[in-house]
């Protein structure tokens, strides 16, 4: 049996604990304050706080619970262990899902529709096909590309960007800081998909967006720590964006105070873009045990000099 501990401050991880001691007899499994759970070999966890792995002596294997790793990787005292994540297909899914939704709210004027019901306003905006519009995505990877297959699917342009050229049939390909402007220039709706590095910090920031197209518009499912959000608010507000649909903020909850809950072009969602499913999670952290104890490759393995 392979002693696993859960920690983290994510309302999933309950619901984890208890499905693996439902499921899994193969994991012996520990909350953080358990007796014993100093011995784990494995830490499934989210937002860890900082030195809280490097308490536990006999550990082999960090395990992120979600998609995103940036959240382990802050800790200054991190072990230095193996350390995976969990891409599951449902999470691409439900990406594809959710950006679907919000591209088609920009592209079918949608969010025009919304805004004039509430002023009980019947105008017959103007619909054009989806292939007059092209979305750029920031990030092909696993997310980026199932969305960029899906957008295509629906009949959109679709471009992506990524640090290394891609051969995605039907997504143009652009790579590196150099590709970048001529990037956003063509991109009427901009995805953000990316991992949240030292070198995407704040990429959302008024230089990036002024370069898009004006009255482009943006989706953004990255983190937080991507977005400078008082530089989309004025892009916003000045007619630059035409709008934005935001998941994720760099303090989540978002402040009822801040701003953008009330900017009428600006759509707030919980970080709900999408998120791996209970089961998902666990078989993936279960198979990546056995891959531990047999000495074979760990799946979904973090580069942690590279930040994702
Ligand atoms: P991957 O690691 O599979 O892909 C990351 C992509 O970003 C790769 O294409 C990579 O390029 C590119 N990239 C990274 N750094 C740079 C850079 N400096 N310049 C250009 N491109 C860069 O990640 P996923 O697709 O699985 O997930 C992406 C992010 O989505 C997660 O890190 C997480 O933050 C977020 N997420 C949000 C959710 C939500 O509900 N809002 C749910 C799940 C994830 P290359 O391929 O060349 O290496
Ligand atoms: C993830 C997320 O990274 O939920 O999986 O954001």
């Amino acid at each position: 049996m392979t002693k696993i501990v859960f920690f983290g401050d994510n309302s999933d991880i309950p619901k984890l604990v208890a499905l693996a001691r439902a499921q899994y007899p193969d994991l012996q499994v520990y909350t953080e304050d358990d007796p014993g759970a100093l011995d784990a070999e494995v830490a499934a966890c989210w937002r860890p706080e900082h030195g809280a792995l490097a308490r536990f002596p006999r550990l082999r294997l960090i395990h992120a619970i979600a998609a995103g790793v940036d959240n382990i990787l802050e800790d200054p005292m991190l072990p230095p262990l193996p350390i995976c994540r969990v891409a599951a297909p449902d999470l691409s899914a439900g990406m594809s899902e959710f950006v679907l939704w919000s591209v088609l709210l920009f592209h079918r004027n949608l969010d025009q529709v919304l805004m004039n019901q509430r002023r009980h306003h019947w105008h017959r905006v103007d619909q054009e096909p989806a292939s007059s519009r092209t979305v750029g995505i920031l990030g092909l990877g696993t997310l980026g590309t199932h969305v960029a297959r899906t957008l295509f699917h629906h009949g959109y342009r679709v471009r992506g960007w990524s640090r290394q050229p891609k051969q995605i049939a039907n997504v143009r390909s652009y790579a590196g800081a150099d590709e970048l402007d001529a990037f956003l220039a063509g991109s009427d709706i901009l995805v953000c998909l990316l991992p949240l590095t030292g070198e995407t910090q704040g990429i959302l920031d008024r230089k990036l967006l002024g370069k898009l197209p004006r009255g482009a518009a943006l989706v953004h499912c990255g983190r937080g720590g991507h977005l400078v959000s008082e530089d989309v608010l004025g892009l916003v507000r000045e007619g630059h964006l035409r709008g934005a649909v935001l998941d994720v903020f760099e303090a989540e909850p978002l402040d009822p105070a801040s701003p953008l809950w009330d900017e009428p072009n600006i759509y707030v969602t919980p970080h709900i873009a999408s998120a791996n499913s209970i089961q998902s999670i666990l078989d993936q952290i279960s198979e990546n045990v056995r891959r531990l104890h047999a000495g074979e490759a760990l799946e979904n393995r973090v580069d942690p000099q590279r930040g994702y």
